[in-house]
This record gives structure tokens, sequence and C-alpha cells, in this order.
């Protein structure tokens, strides 16, 4: 699969399975409690095997909006950051902030640990029924204002798991690059 790069490089486009992702570390869609779910999170707990909800139940939890990090265990990333996108309820109940938290969150988590490449799914579009439209606009947003103000991370991979998001991404990050 083909990848495609915006702002010189640093923002990255692919679609496939984010557990394959050879970067520092991956970002995981999560709930509160942190202790697996469905989506992305089962695929990625399931892949890092079960030494990850061990070291996610020392954590306790996390709330909407946070990220907290953990080692990837079998995943070929160093790093799993678990971050916890806002539930849709209409668009007035704080979900922009907080989708945009969750990027942000992670990104100022990944420059502590020196991570060079770190890969987003599409936090919140799945179960969280996040519209797509308006999620990939805050992602991409929120990932270019941080670029523009960190050096590190190196790369941000934006993955997504199917045609409907990568179409939105790929026509958004055109347009703004
Ligand atoms: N690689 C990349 N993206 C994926 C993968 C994968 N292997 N699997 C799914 N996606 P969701 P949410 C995409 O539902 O909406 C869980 O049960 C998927 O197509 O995983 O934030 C948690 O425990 C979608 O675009 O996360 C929470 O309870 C995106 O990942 C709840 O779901 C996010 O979908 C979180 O809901």
């Amino acid at each position: 699969m083909e990848i495609k790069e915006f702002m010189g490089g640093r923002i990255r486009l692919f679609m496939g399975d984010i557990t394959l992702m050879e970067v520092d570390a991956v970002v995981n869609a999560a709930n509160s409690s942190l202790l697996g779910g469905g989506g992305v999170d089962g695929a990625i707990h399931r892949a890092a095997g079960p030494q990850l909800l061990e070291s996610c139940r020392k954590i306790g939890g996390c709330a909407t909006g946070d990220a907290v990090i953990t080692p990837g265990f079998n995943l070929k990333a160093k790093y799993i950051i678990h971050t916890v996108g806002p539930i849709w309820r209409g668009g007035q109940h704080g979900e922009p902030n907080l989708l945009a938290s969750c990027y942000r969150k992670s990104l100022e988590l990944a420059a502590c640990h020196q991570i060079k490449s770190i890969a987003f799914p599409n936090i919140s579009t799945g179960a969280y029924g996040y519209p797509h439209q308006e999620a990939a606009e805050i992602a991409i947003n929120t990932v270019n204002e941080f670029l523009i103000n960190h050096s590190i991370p190196d790369y941000v991979w934006f993955v997504c798991f199917g045609n409907s998001n990568y179409n939105i991404y790929e026509e958004k990050l055109r347009a703004k690059f």
C-alpha cells in the first residue's frame, strides 16, 4: 500500500492495520477503563499480548481527552500511547476540544519520550460515533499545529482502516498542504 506524504514528509497517510506499523509509538483509541474493548483497542491488545492488560490495570484508568503510555510489548512499536476519545453526543458537549486534546496530549507524551515516529488511528470515529469529516479536520489541524511548534516527533502517521476515512484524509491533507 502506498504512503502519501504531506508537510515535507512529517505527516504521512496510510491505509492498513495500525498493529503492524513499524513506528516508535502507536496510539490506541481506548476507553477510560483502559481494560480493552473492540475495534482498534481489541486489535492492539491481541497483538501486544496479555502483559499490556496488566500494565493498563496498574495505571488504573484515563480521563476522556487525556493520554497515558505503556510499553508496546509484542508489537513492533516500542510504546503504546492510550488516549480516550469523546463519545459523540451531538457536538455540543465539548467533543471537538476533547478530541483535539487526545491528539495534543498523545503528541506531548511522545515528545517527552523522544519518540520520533507515531501512528494515530482515527480516534472516536468507530464505536464512539464521531462524524468522520469533523474528526479528520480536528486531527489534521491539531497535529499540524503541534508539528509547527515542536521538532519531535519527526513523523506522524494517520493510519486509516478503510476507504471512507482514507479518502477524507487525503482530500483534506491535499487541500491544506
Ligand atoms: N488499525 C487501524 N484502525 C483501526 C483498526 C486497526 N486494526 N481497527 C479499527 N480501526 P474504534 P473509538 C479504526 O471503534 O471510536 C473500543 O471498544 C476504525 O475503523 O476502534 O475511539 C474501545 O475500547 C475507526 O475508524 O474506536 C472504546 O470503548 C477507528 O479505528 C471504544 O471502542 C476508531 O474506531 C472507542 O471508540
